[in-house]
């Protein structure tokens, strides 16, 4: 059309760890592990789907399609693939390697439709097709080529080109996220101040989004793994406007989304209450969800005098939430937890029963005790070095942490132990 400025439009997304690994032990589920399995890929489609409904420019990756350096010759295989519908409608994809793309050899060999640009060890800036009277839009891009970064890579980008639109693509940890790994560090600030209009990174598996003269975006992973990376993941639709302003739409890509549930089930006195309290909080939490199945875990908290009982057939309730979820359908329970407490624990202080005696005892002269603490740090460290190097955070990243969590374990496991020989004390009766 004569006379009107085309808007530039693109999707963002990043960190697609394409055929990433269950990390999930609590997925035994089968259908549930094939559901996530499948999740990366299927979330990648949708990316793929969003460029062709919204008929965008471009696609930018900003790091990490792979998972590391097990990636298959079948999954760069179903990337190429993808990227080539986008060819076949004429939409370009601009890719920056990221720290886990650095191991995959496969990367480097495979050879992409033409219409795929990936960015290599040097900074370069491409000038994408525009029609004349249309503004100029330039796309910088740069793939550290080793899986570490220690340093910012902000120097190593171009000067802005005057009078276009900048984008840039980058892969890094900005001033740092926990359960990230350092690569490439910088201060959002820095980024701001390169006066380029957008920004599109990768990285971080939390999207962060800050808007301003400069738009940066981490759209983060467009599927979550497991528990810890909760919630509806996203990729961001970019148009950049004909007065040059830049607008933001996240469009969810995730499949399932994890999601931790916290039930109150204060004052319930019987099971069949206590299973209809965890359908009901489940049900509601799949209404609100905005991915198409629910994954969940269940925290269970409140004082009811099942809580011995919740506690010993953890099992069987988790089971039964189960059933109750696949009833409601695309709803999944990958783990039960409990943290109820009896209701005569609180009240009965100077009570006979010899278990609260006994649970006393143990809270008083033996938690806290430093023998015991010492006891259980070298157990802790005795586990931690049977284990491969990406679980040996699991009791926590420093010292102060770890010492948080082992006295919670302690703690849950004094009510294991109480609440088999609250049992068993019942039995006998
Ligand atoms: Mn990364």
């Amino acid at each position: 059309m004569e006379g009107v400025i085309a808007a530039y439009r693109f999707v963002h997304a990043a960190d697609v760890h394409l055929d990433s690994p269950l990390r999930s032990l609590a997925l035994r589920d089968s259908d549930l592990a094939s559901l996530v399995g499948n999740a990366t890929r299927r979330a990648f489609v949708r990316i793929i789907d969003l460029c062709l409904d919204e008929q965008v420019d471009a696609l930018l990756l900003a790091g990490d399609i792979y998972d590391g350096d097990q990636t298959s010759m079948k999954t760069a295989r179903f990337l190429s693939e993808q990227l080539r519908r986008l060819s076949e409608a004429g939409i370009r994809t601009f890719i920056i390697r990221g720290n886990h793309d650095a191991s995959s050899r496969i990367t480097k060999e495979l050879v992409f439709p033409d219409s795929v640009k990936v960015f290599g060890g040097r900074a370069e800036v491409v000038a994408v097709e525009r029609e004349t009277g249309d503004f100029p839009v330039v796309i910088h891009g740069l793939s550290f080529t080793q899986p570490q970064a220690p340093e910012s890579l902000i120097g190593k980008y171009k000067a802005p080109v005057s009078d276009a639109v900048n984008i840039g693509i980058m892969h890094t940890s900005l001033a740092g996220a926990p359960g990230h790994d350092v690569y490439a560090p910088c201060s959002l600030a820095d980024i701001q101040k390169t006066g380029f209009q957008y920004w599109a990174l990768g990285h971080v598996h939390k999207r962060m989004v800050a808007e301003g003269p400069c738009t940066v975006v981490m759209p983060g992973i467009p599927q979550g793994r497991d528990i810890n990376e909760a919630g509806a993941k996203s990729a961001t639709l970019v148009t950049i406007l004909d007065d040059r302003t830049v607008q933001i739409e996240e469009c969810v890509t995730s499949l399932a989304q994890f999601e931790r549930i916290g039930i109150d089930v204060n004052g319930i006195e019987d099971w069949r209450s206590l299973v209809g309290r965890v359908s009901h909080f489940l049900e509601a939490a799949r209404q609100e969800i905005s991915s198409d199945h629910l994954v969940a875990r269940l925290h269970l908290t409140g004082t009811t005098p099942l809580a011995w009982r919740i506690r010993r057939d953890i099992d069987l309730l988790t089971t039964e939430a189960q059933e109750r979820a696949s009833v409601i359908g695309a709803c999944w329970v990958e783990k039960l937890e409990t943290s109820c407490q009896p209701a005569h624990a609180i009240a009965a202080e100077n009570s006979s029963d010899p278990l609260l005696e006994l649970r006393g005892l143990i809270e008083r002269e033996v938690i806290g005790a430093d023998a015991f603490q010492a006891d259980l740090a070298t157990a802790a460290d005795e586990l931690r070095k049977k284990l491969p190097a990406e679980c040996r955070d699991i009791f926590g990243a420093d010292e102060a942490t770890s010492r948080d969590n082992l006295a919670l374990l302690a703690r849950d496991g004094m009510e294991d132990a109480l609440a088999r020989l609250h049992a068993d004390q019942k039995d006998e009766h």
